[in-house]
């Protein structure tokens, strides 16, 4: 049967909505969370109860999408082509036990293992962005104001690495060829006779970082590590509000929701590409490999 996108979406918001009342109802400390990989990787019980809640909510009204979800990932398990629920319940649980308001709920939907719905809500903020693949990206705040995404006036164009406001996210993998290549864009990013930016964020949630390209608040968010799950909505948001998405990895054009490296860069009149070949001009000879 065909998919109603645009009640998919709204079912979507009403779930990240919950999802948000339930990260609003509690106060979690470090202590209230459990390590998984590492002691930097960790998880909550408000993590679970939403993704839960998420899972059980599709499945009353959508029994035919399929879900994959960041807490109930099993090791192997694949994207497949038919419609999937991509659920991350708190993007950016480090700041959620932190209290630092810069976490959301990610939710996507994808067909044919491509995002075509994202809804992300950072309920500590109030900010709610989403898109439907050619139908626009939109965020709408605590008060209620909706606009269309990009905000900022006109694409204008993106000139040179060095007037660029950057992001990437340090990650919880601390010691792999992974950590040396972040630590060497910081470095290649920022450093005068690198690409001179004018500075870098690692606010601790991709989800986000990718809403903020798509709102022109930040230009660039290049990273290696994520999930699914991290990235699908945000994917999709970013590219409906005129940015492009693709590998962090030179020559990647192209990249799969699956590949585990992503760089997105703000909707611009012009100047995208080149900027795209100036960082991956800085990489060198590294790359991720995953
Ligand atoms: C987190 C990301 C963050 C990334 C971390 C982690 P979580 O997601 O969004 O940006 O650097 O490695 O994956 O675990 O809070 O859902």
């Amino acid at each position: 049967a065909k998919l109603d996108l645009e009640e998919i979406k709204n079912y979507m918001i009403d779930l990240a909505k919950k999802g948000g009342i339930m990260m609003k109802s509690v106060n979690p400390s470090v202590d209230d969370s459990c390590e998984k990989n590492n002691s930097a990787d960790r998880v909550t019980a408000t993590d679970k109860a939403i993704e839960a809640m998420v899972k059980s909510g599709m499945a009353i009204k959508y029994p035919d999408i399929e879900f994959l979800g960041e807490e109930t990932f099993k090791d192997g398990q694949k994207l497949t082509d038919e419609p999937t629920l991509v659920c991350d319940p708190i993007d950016g649980t480090l700041n959620f036990i932190h209290g630092f308001p810069n976490y959301a709920i990610s939710l996507a939907l994808t067909v044919c293992k491509a995002p075509i719905i994202g809804v992300v809500y950072n309920p500590a903020r109030g900010d709610l962005f989403t898109a439907i693949k050619g139908r626009g990206a939109f965020l709408t705040r605590w008060d209620g104001t909706e606009s269309a995404l990009p905000i900022r006036p006109q694409a204008d164009p993106i000139n040179k690495l060095a007037s660029c406001l950057c992001a990437l996210e340090y990650g919880n993998d601390r010691q792999s060829h992974k950590w040396e290549l972040r630590t060497h864009m910081v470095d290649r990013l920022l450093s005068k006779n690198g690409g001179m930016a004018h500075s870098l964020r690692s606010s601790g949630s991709a989800a986000l970082d990718f809403c903020y390209v798509a709102a022109g608040w930040l230009d660039i968010f290049w990273e290696g590590g994520c999930w699914i799950w991290d990235v699908a909505a945000g994917f999709v948001i970013a590219q409906e509000a005129g940015g492009i998405v693709v590998g962090a990895n030179p020559g990647d054009w192209n990249p799969s929701l699956e590949g585990r490296s992503y760089f997105a860069v703000r909707g611009a009149a012009s100047g995208q590409r080149e900027v795209v070949e100036e960082v991956w001009e800085l990489m060198g000879d590294r790359r991720f490999t995953f």
